[in-house]
């Protein structure tokens, strides 16, 4: 059976790939796994049918023989841990892979959606410059550490892993700030990933559902 995505019948963020089915695309390209797409708009979101895949009413959903998943990071975990490509063979190697998972995800990706959501919704309120200076102090931490982590290699633990694709996936929110590039090696680092075949694969097939709904 052919797993079953869902996305944004038109996403907010007008194909730039910055919503969550875009890195479980990435991944399930890097595995060379076919699938489908459902897409589904605000309202299907919220109607039962959606939540009961996803309790919280929002995308992205995976679905194969009989399985339901929800929560992009889990996804990719899945799909990393059941084909190979994602995560190293080497018991010790795949742990350090599935710590920079969590990494990204539990640590990295919050002080950047946070401010990324302030940016978006705050701006008219009188204390947004002094916030957002502080938001943007916060991620400046976050990718000082990543930089000094990474060094000159190419990607965090040896050869790219699942936790390279969900890391940069979680960078590319920061694009256009201009935080990332005060670290040329993490600017370096996000192109090298969205270099790869399977993100450019990934990054069309949803820029495509952006142009044919923008030319419907
Ligand atoms: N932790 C979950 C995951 O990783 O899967 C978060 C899922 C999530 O936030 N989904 C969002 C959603 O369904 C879409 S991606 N929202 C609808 C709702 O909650 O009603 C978040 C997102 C949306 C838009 C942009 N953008 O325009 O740039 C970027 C990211």
């Amino acid at each position: 059976m052919t797993p079953t995505l869902t996305a944004f019948k038109a996403s907010p963020d007008r194909g730039r790939g910055l919503a969550r089915d875009m890195g479980v695309r990435w991944a399930l390209e890097e595995v060379g796994l076919p699938y489908d797409v459902r897409l589904v708009s605000f309202a299907e979101m919220k109607e039962t049918a959606h939540r009961a895949r996803h309790p919280f009413g929002q995308i992205p959903t995976y679905e194969e023989d009989g399985l339901a998943l929800f929560e992009s990071g889990a996804i990719v975990f899945h799909l990393a841990q059941h084909h190979a490509g994602l995560l190293p063979e080497d018991p010790k190697a795949r742990a350090r892979a599935i710590t920079w998972m969590f990494a990204a995800l539990s640590t990295v990706e919050p002080a950047v959606v946070e401010r990324s959501m302030a940016s978006l919704f705050e701006r008219d309120q009188p204390w947004f410059e002094a916030r957002q200076s502080m938001l943007d102090d916060r991620v400046r931490a976050r990718l000082r550490d990543l930089s000094n982590h990474l060094g000159d290699a190419d990607w965090l633990e040896g050869a790219f892993s699942a936790g390279d694709l969900l890391m940069v996936t979680v960078l590319r929110r920061l694009g256009g700030s201009g935080l990332l590039e005060e670290h040329p090696s993490i600017a370096a680092y996000v192109a090298r990933g969205e270099a790869r075949p399977a993100y450019r694969r990934a990054f069309e097939d949803q820029l495509a559902v952006f142009t044919a709904a923008a030319g419907a």
